[in-house]
């Protein structure tokens, strides 16, 4: 029922001393070793002493995104790149990714808290796992493929894509444990309506479900549609990847692994810490990582922290669902798109006016974008096989920077209607965020 029950069910007022333990010793260790850091802590005064209680986090800058943009790639490494065995990468703002690197003390870290996720959703050593997140740069595939392992399951390490195949496996090694983000679940399951093949034929208990935002309900039509219990596992790559958080069967909220992972909700505008039970963003701060450890990192994602107790006995804090961003960052079939990255390309190549909008739906289970961007008058009225050409090579170039197919569709001047303020890039038609509670 538990992977380390000693850890995971640990007195809340034992942990907090764990917490603060590991806290004043990555603040020093960061000071000493990350110039960047040395730096921001010496602007406000602070020396790592300072850290007497779990309260002085308050003190501590925040980071973000763009600082690990301006320090790319390996500016915030703590670590020499002789002592990094393992690089991830998602993506940035602009056309460059967000670089992490892991020691062979972090990659054991994370398949234990892999592993722990694991166990915290029911998986056991007799589970036949399919483990259908990409492998590569994005976490997802290793991160599970590793937790997997450690646990003693069976991992198939099958990645995304190849649908049919997917499913085929899924009958003949009885599979019993699904891993992809809960888009490509729906897609599997319309993909075994199609072939006449029932799902309660197959082996398959329990769904780990993330990476991208779902709702409640998107929960409860896998469940209907797989025949298994669908639960959200939540993770970022600057933090670590999948295994930050995940939801138990009692369904009460993701438990935060708060022995490695320090969490506070805050206000974005403010930075104000808020209390359990308050909406707001989720700050993360790696109490173990080596390879690159982070002080107060402003994940964007919204969420609620819940201190009240789970009856599955685990005392780690949890998080509520994602239940939004507090920036523009959009998940298309679990990839991360910035709208700055499309507005880059179209800016760089130049031949079209400055006036896109980007269109999301969800046709059928799979997420699609559409990019419509104006063309000049001039444009417009020439030949169509000019416009196709122009559309494919936007495509093309979109495509190349994003790593997922989208549709540029080529507009009239105006078309795309104007803003007095904040101009509107994006129009999203999807259900992925929910506002009710737990
Ligand atoms: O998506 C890590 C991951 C892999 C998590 C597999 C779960 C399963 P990134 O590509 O860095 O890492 O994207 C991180 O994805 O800040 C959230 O906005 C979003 N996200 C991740 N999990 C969830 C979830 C991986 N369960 C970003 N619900 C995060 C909603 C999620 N959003």
């Amino acid at each position: 029922m538990y992977w380390k029950e000693e850890l995971e069910c640990m007195p809340v007022a034992e942990r907090r001393k764990l917490q603060l333990a590991r806290l004043q010793a990555q603040v020093k260790r960061v000071y000493e070793t990350v110039p960047y850091y040395q730096r921001r802590l010496r602007e406000r005064g602070i020396d790592p002493t300072r850290i007497k209680s779990l309260d002085d986090l308050a003190y501590l800058p925040f980071t973000t995104k763009d600082d690990l943009r301006q320090t790319y790639p390996f500016g915030l490494f703590a670590r020499p790149m002789s002592d990094i065995v393992r690089l991830h990468a998602s993506s940035g703002t602009t056309g460059k990714p967000t670089v992490v690197g892991y020691t062979q003390q972090d990659i054991e870290t994370w398949a234990d808290l892999m592993a722990r996720a694991l166990v915290c959703a029911g998986v056991g050593p007799d589970d036949i796992i399919q483990n259908a997140y990409g492998y590569g740069l994005f976490t997802g595939g290793l991160g599970i493929h590793y937790g997997a392992e450690k646990l003693g399951a069976t991992v198939v390490p099958i990645s995304a894509g190849n649908t049919k195949r997917q499913v085929m496996l899924m009958q003949d090694f009885g599979v019993t444990v699904l891993s992809c983000t809960p888009s490509y679940a729906l897609h599997l399951a319309e993909v075994m309506q199609e072939n006449g093949i029932d799902a309660s034929h197959l082996r398959l208990r329990i769904g780990i479900f993330g990476a991208e935002p779902w709702s409640v309900s998107m929960a409860h039509e896998i469940e209907h549609k797989l025949n298994l219990m669908a639960l959200d596992i939540y993770g970022l790559s600057e933090i670590m990847g999948p295994g930050v958080a995940m939801e138990c069967p009692y369904k009460n909220g993701l438990h935060i692994f708060d022995d490695h992972f320090l969490p506070e909700i805050i206000n974005p505008e403010m930075g104000e810490q808020l209390k359990p039970g308050e909406e707001g963003e989720l700050v993360i701060t790696t109490l173990t990582k080596e390879g690159i450890p982070l002080i107060r990192y402003r994940t964007r994602d919204v969420a609620v922290l819940y201190d009240d107790p789970c009856p599955c006995g685990r005392t780690h804090v949890r998080i509520s669902r994602i239940l939004g961003r507090t920036d523009d960052m959009l998940i298309i079939r679990g990839v991360n798109v910035f709208p700055s990255q499309i507005e880059h390309v179209l800016l760089e190549m130049g031949q079209t006016e400055p006036h896109y909008l980007l269109v999301v739906d969800r046709k059928g289970p799979l997420d699609c974008l559409e990019v419509w961007v104006e063309v000049s008058e001039r444009l417009f009225a020439d030949e169509v096989r000019r416009l196709e050409e122009l559309e494919q090579a936007i495509r093309r170039e979109i495509e190349s920077t994003l790593g997922i197919a989208v549709k540029v569709r080529l507009v009239e001047p105006k078309t795309i209607e104007r803003s007095q303020g904040k101009a509107k890039r994006v129009v999203d038609r999807r259900e992925v965020y929910e506002r009710e509670r737990r």
